[in-house]
């Protein structure tokens, strides 16, 4: 029996960067919402993934009002495709006509998000246990969850939005048989590497017949190394010492240091997407209906894109009776995650086939080896490229 019994006009379950944008917007457009998360505030504000908000996300939070939670990060640059050691740059800014994206931590953001929604009066509640929504299919949805005291709260809603990531309740909470799902394994591994070594000066991708390699600047002392590696690899397989020999072997940079490692993680490389991303009442944003390899880095920026789409969707049905683009929010999403999708695998197949040719034999390396050339000689094939990049 619940201890606390309470009601909001929606519901959202996670406060990552989907659950805190869409509560933001929420908030902003005068929505009440109550957000609930189960980890702690000091976790989730330390939780390192992305680093790149693309310009279809910047300008979601210019065009809110919420610009001052991006405000003191740098506008993202010249990408450098590394080929066997030889350098190759690509303007982006200029090849999309200054539609520049931001370098934003994920963490970073997050505490950013957090800190806004607090200080305009908003409603989160961190520690929340046993988050479980009820009733999705009928008019009257509720959401039960126990506090950090041991309470149990039952909040009546109008909508509950599944901000919970990948691996959350609201997905699950759903009958397999009301969604269908579309999942693809890459075939290949990633290791990835959080250090404390100075930022590269453009983001880098380095291709060899080694494996594929990449560097990303993770704010002005770190780094995030991307290291191709077995599908079935596990990190002891993964000592510091061969992480440092294999990216100084693959980046071609001898006197890369190695500072010390503060994350080390193997990465799934597989793309899963939610259809529809509706069950009754639930709706489903950001990595709870999609996952995208970080190949790209759209993970994030597609959770922020659907938030945005839901906070005006939401705000139509409850504020103007307009229950169209709620209507219409999963083919709307649906529309960006499968470009993206798209984009994700085209970029993951080409860098690593043009480099290690034991993934898919000598010929698919020769297309894919075209492929890469066709972004430094041809301007439409660079634009479009960077059009993606930007994001729309
Ligand atoms: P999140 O960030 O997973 O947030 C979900 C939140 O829900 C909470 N939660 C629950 N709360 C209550 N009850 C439950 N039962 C709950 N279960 C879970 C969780 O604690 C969490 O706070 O999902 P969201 O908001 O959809 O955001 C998605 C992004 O985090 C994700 O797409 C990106 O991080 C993916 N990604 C990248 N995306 C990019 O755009 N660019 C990148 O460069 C990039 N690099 C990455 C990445 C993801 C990575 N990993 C670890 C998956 C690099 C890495 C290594």
């Amino acid at each position: 029996m619940p201890s606390v019994r309470e009601s909001s006009e929606v519901v959202v379950i996670g406060a990552g960067p989907a659950g805190l944008t869409l509560a933001n917007l929420l908030r902003r457009a005068g929505v009440q919402c109550v957000v609930l998360e189960r980890q702690s505030r000091s976790y989730v504000q330390r939780r390192q993934r992305a680093g790149v908000l693309d310009h279809a996300g910047t300008r979601i939070f210019e065009e809110a009002g919420l610009a001052e939670v991006l405000a003191g990060m740098p506008g993202d640059s010249t990408l450098e495709i590394r080929v066997d050691g030889r350098p190759r740059f690509l303007d982006v800014p200029a090849l999309s006509d200054g539609r520049t994206g931001r370098i934003v931590p994920q963490q970073v953001l997050v505490g950013r998000l957090i800190a806004t929604f607090l200080e305009g009066g908003g409603d989160l509640r961190f520690d929340a246990a046993e988050v479980t929504p009820h009733d999705l299919d009928g008019d009257e949805p509720r959401v039960t969850y126990r506090d950090a005291d041991g309470a149990v709260h039952e909040i009546a809603c109008a909508y509950v939005a599944g901000c919970d990531g990948h691996h959350g309740v609201s997905r699950a909470s759903v009958s397999a048989d009301a969604l269908t799902t579309y999942s693809y394994d890459h075939g290949i591994g990633w290791l990835t590497v959080l250090a404390d070594v100075p930022p590269p000066r453009n983001p880098l991708f380095a291709i060899t017949s080694h494996g594929f390699a990449a560097q990303f600047p993770r704010g002005p002392k770190a780094s995030r190394f991307y290291l191709e590696c077995a599908p079935d690899d596990t990190l002891d397989d993964w000592s510091d010492e061969r992480i440092w020999a294999q990216l100084r072997l693959r980046l071609g940079d001898e006197d890369l240091p190695a500072g010390p490692i503060t994350e080390k993680a193997i990465v799934e490389m597989r793309s899963f997407v939610v259809d529809p991303m509706r069950y009754g009442r639930l709706l489903l944003a950001g990595d709870a209906a999609h996952i995208v390899t970080p190949m790209g880095g759209k993970g994030m920026n597609l959770a922020i894109g659907d938030a945005d789409v839901l906070a005006r969707a939401l705000r139509a049905t409850l504020r103007d009776g307009d229950g169209e683009p709620l209507d219409a929010y999963s083919a709307t999403c649906l529309e960006r995650v499968w470009n993206y999708q798209e984009y994700s695998c085209w970029m993951t197949e080409m860098v690593h086939e043009a480099g290690d040719a034991t993934l898919a034999g000598t010929f698919r390396r020769g297309l894919a080896r075209a492929r890469l050339d066709r972004l430094f000689t041809s301007e439409p094939a660079a634009r479009a490229f960077a059009d993606l990049m930007a994001g729309g």
